[in-house]
Parts: structure tokens; C-alpha cells; sequence
């Protein structure tokens, strides 16, 4: 059955271009303490939650977006063994987080708890991240957690919503002198920085605010179709001056990816990450 258009209208972010999806059925509405949460059937892409008017991931693509912001960090570090995660309260990136060999140990700080549970009715496929016993998950803002932990995670991983709402204060650069005091040496952090397309201000300053507190600070990309103009970015920062993100430390066979039922991510996907078009090549090198 058809129910009608979703539209992604955020005027702000990406004004004059919105990206629809077709409905079956609402699965869930409600408006938390944060912010408006939407469950929806699509006809195409499986089940879809949205924040605040926003996607946050459909089940058809999100694949994409969770592996890439999970195994670019995790795959740049000798031995990511405690590994925090900020948002992330659909389970996504807890889930691929968790597959990775090395990883012991992981905390997942979500603003909202009914966004937790809501994804944890409508969404098992990435909410099981939220029910592995490795993972441990605290309700609070992110910034204020990072506030009372220091010297703790090898990895940090801010899988957050975009900048206009509860997710503010994370792309300001007071949150990127909290991330590096919260890594231990040799740490490394990759955060949700937007689409060079629409937004190439906000990837820029994010950028910035990345490089003027990591000694190696680089920028990636990967191809979402549901998230707007089809594709999005991570800020990437390492405390470590030879980090080179673009070669991948850990490089897993194609058994380990079998195994680990990654659908995106590889090698050579890693390394492709890193190749930016030259419009957004110059707007960073002028960052
Ligand atoms: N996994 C892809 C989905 C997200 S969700 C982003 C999460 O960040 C939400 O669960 C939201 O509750 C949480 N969040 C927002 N602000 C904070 C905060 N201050 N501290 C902790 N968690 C927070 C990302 C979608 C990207 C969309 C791109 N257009």
C-alpha cells in the first residue's frame, strides 16, 4: 500500500533540494525531550527513521555510512581496544564497531533514550549493536560526558545528527579539545562533517576545528544515497603525526569481511575514501 511522499525539507541545511522517499506505512511518531522521531515503512528502502524532519538512515543504505564511519578510524589505529562512541543511538555503528577484532571495550553516549528504545522496537537489524554485552550505554550529552573522561579511548567515533539541534555543540571546536583530551596517546577520532555539496562551510569549519587540535587531520567521503545530495563526509584526526589515514593499518581478507558481513568496506573502498574532487581538495587546503 502507498501512503504517500516523505520529503527531507531542511531549508538551512540544504536549502532549494530535498530528497523523498515513498511511505507504506508510520510505524512511529512521537516528539521526545530532543527532538521529533519518526518511523516509516518506505516502498523501497526498507524501514527509515528520521529526527527532526532529518534521515537518519534507511535500512537499504545505512550500511554505508556505519561501516565507513566505524572501520576508516578503527583500520587507521594499531590496536583500537576502547572505543566510545557519541550518538549513535540507532545501534549502527555499535554494531559494526563491536565486529572489529581488537576491540574490547566500547561506550556508546546517546543524548536520547527514546530514540534508543524506539530503534530497538522498529530497527533489530542495527539496534542488535545495542544489545551486544561489549557495549555499554549511557544516556547524556556527549559534550558533557567528554567533560569527566580523559586519557580514556583509542578511538572516538561521533556519529551525530547535523548541527541545528541537540547535536550543536559537537561541531564547535571546545568539542574537538574535549575528544583530544579524552583519547589516550595515539589516539584517533572520526566524526559526521556533512556533504562538501550542499554544506561546504560547515565541512570547512569542521575541518578546521579538526586540524587546529590534531596533528593529522584529513577529510573522506562516502555515498549514501538517502542522506542529502547522496553523500557525506567524516572529519578524521590522529594524535599520532605518522598516521596516514588514506593506507589502511588493518587490512582484512576477503574471509575476515565474510566473516565479519561487511557489505561496503575494504581496502580499496578505504583508500578511495581519501580521493576528494579538487573543489573540496582547495576549500579544505584554505580551511
Ligand atoms: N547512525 C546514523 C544516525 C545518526 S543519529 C544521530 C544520533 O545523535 C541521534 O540518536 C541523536 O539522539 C544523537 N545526538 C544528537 N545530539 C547529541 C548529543 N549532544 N550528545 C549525544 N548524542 C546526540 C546520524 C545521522 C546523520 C544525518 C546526516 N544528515
Amino acid at each position: 500500500m502507498k501512503l504517500g511522499w516523505f520529503s527531507e525539507l531542511n531549508s538551512e541545511l540544504w536549502p532549494g533540494v530535498a530528497l523523498s522517499l515513498e511511505v507504506e506505512e508510520v510505524l512511529h511518531s512521537e516528539r521526545s525531550s530532543f527532538q521529533d522521531i519518526l518511523v516509516v515503512k518506505t516502498l523501497t528502502h526498507g524501514k527509515a527513521l528520521m529526527l527532526d524532519g532529518v534521515i537518519q538512515c534507511t535500512e537499504k543504505d545505512e550500511m554505508s555510512y556505519h561501516e565507513m564511519i566505524s572501520y576508516l578510524p578503527l583500520c587507521s589505529h594499531p590496536k583500537p581496544q576502547n572505543v566510545l562512541i557519541v550518538g549513535g543511538g540507532d545501534g549502527g555503528v555499535a554494531r559494526e564497531v563491536a565486529k572489529h577484532p581488537d576491540v574490547e571495550r566500547v561506550t556508546l553516549v546517546d543524548i536520547d533514550d527514546r530514540v534508543i528504545e524506539v530503534c530497538k522496537q522498529y530497527l533489530p537489524r542495527l539496534s542488535l549493536g545495542l544489545n551486544n554485552p561489549y557495549v555499554n550505554i549511557i544516556v547524556g550529552d556527549g559534550f558533557e560526558f567528554l567533560n569527566h573522561h580523559q586519557g580514556e579511548f583509542d578511538v572516538i567515533i561521533t556519529d551525530s545528527s547535523d548541527p541545528i539541534g541537540p547535536a550543536e555543540n559537537l561541531f564547535k571546536h571546545a568539542y574537538y579539545q574535549l575528544l583530544k583530551s579524552a583519547l589516550k596517546p595515539g589516539g584517533i577520532i572520526a566524526s559526521q562533517a556533512g556533504t562538501a555539496w550542499a554544506n561546504l562551510d560547515q565541512v570547512c569549519s569542521t575541518f578546521q576545528h579538526c586540524k587546529a587540535v590534531f596533528p593529522v587531520a584529513t577529510y573522506a567521503v562516502t555515498s549514501v544515497p538517502t542522506y542529502p545530495t547522496g553523500q557525506i563526509g567524516f572529519v578524521l584526526g590522529s594524535l599520532t603525526e605518522q598516521t596516514n589515514f588514506a593506507e589502511p593499518m588493518k587490512i582484512f581478507s576477503g574471509k575476515d569481511l565474510d566473516r565479519m558481513s561487511l557489505m561496503y568496506y575494504n581496502d580499496k573502498v578505504h583508500r578511495a575514501a581519501f580521493a576528494l574532487p579538487r573543489f573540496v581538495e582547495k576549500a579544505l587546503n584554505n580551511a
